[in-house]
């Protein structure tokens, strides 16, 4: 059989660092790839760039990211999983009082790099009838307080993946949209800008995702038959579940 070869985003951390070490183990190469030279260097000397080939560049770059796929090895040209994880989440603040610079890095990361990336790599992954694993979230389907722009970017992950599927149909690429609830990684270290005590706190006693979960599930799905295409999943800890509506009276 021959070895498959999987572009992972956002490789340098959490659910994408882990997805790394979950393929590398099951005997995938993995293009990586994310802003931190460094990190993604740590991947290729543990695994040997016969198994991982590390791309870093801001994945809003566009140029960038084209060049990053013009210059990918022999070995590594065909692509048979694409793993749209790089993403984030700024602030926390009510829309009302939020920078809107983090709400346009959030927009142009999740949404536009994502279906940039997408795009470019379409031609690829139907020549080998390959697979794409979006990484939305809950957000997108459960509105909560300072949610607002990153709900809405994951709101069009979802939603792009299921019209992508549609597009595809017939060429036998698979499209899944995964979407996790509470997750520890360094998520919420990115989205309060490095504050470690509310990260901490936030995880603390919830018995979170963690990234290895994730990546077990991305290989699950890109290891069942042909046949099936895991459409959407929706994950979260036992011990988080949605509860909302509000009334205002005044
Ligand atoms: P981490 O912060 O641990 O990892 C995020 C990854 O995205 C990093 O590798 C980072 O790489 C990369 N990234 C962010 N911005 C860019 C950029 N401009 N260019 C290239 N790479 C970028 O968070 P998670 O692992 O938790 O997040 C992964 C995905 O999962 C995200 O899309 C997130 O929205 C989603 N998610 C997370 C949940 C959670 O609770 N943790 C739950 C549901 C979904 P670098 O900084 O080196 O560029
Ligand atoms: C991350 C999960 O609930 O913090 O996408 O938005 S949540």
């Amino acid at each position: 059989m021959s070895i498959k070869t999987a572009w992972i985003t956002g490789a340098t951390a959490g659910f994408g660092a882990a997805t790394v070490e979950r393929f590398v183990a099951g005997g995938w190469r993995v293009i990586a790839s994310g802003r931190r030279a460094e990190r993604l260097q740590g991947l290729v000397q543990a695994h040997g760039a016969d198994k991982v080939h590390a791309c870093a560049f801001d994945i809003r770059d566009e140029a960038a990211l084209r060049a990053a796929a013009d210059a990918l090895p022999p070995a590594f040209a065909g692509i048979d999983l694409l793993v749209n994880n790089a993403g984030l989440a700024l602030g926390t603040a009510p829309a009302q009082q939020a920078d809107l610079a983090q709400w346009k890095q959030m927009i142009d990361t999740n949404v536009t790099a994502l279906a940039t990336v997408t795009h470019l790599l379409l031609p690829r992954l139907i020549e080998r009838r390959g697979a794409i694993v979006n990484i939305s979230s809950i957000s997108g389907s459960y509105p909560y307080r300072g949610g607002n722009v990153y709900g809405g970017t994951k709101a069009f992950v979802t939603q792009f993946s299921q019209n992508l599927r549609v597009d595809l149909h017939g060429t036998g690429v698979r499209v899944t949209s995964i979407e996790p609830g509470m997750a520890e990684t360094e998520f919420t270290l990115v989205r309060t800008g490095g504050d470690r005590a509310a990260s901490d706190a936030l995880y603390a006693g919830a018995h979170p995702i963690t990234a290895s979960d994730i990546a077990d599930t991305i290989w699950w799905i890109a290891n069942l038959p042909p046949h099936l295409d895991i459409t959407r999943l929706e994950i979260m800890p036992v011990n988080q579940s949605a509860a909302g509506l509000q009334v205002h009276r005044g």
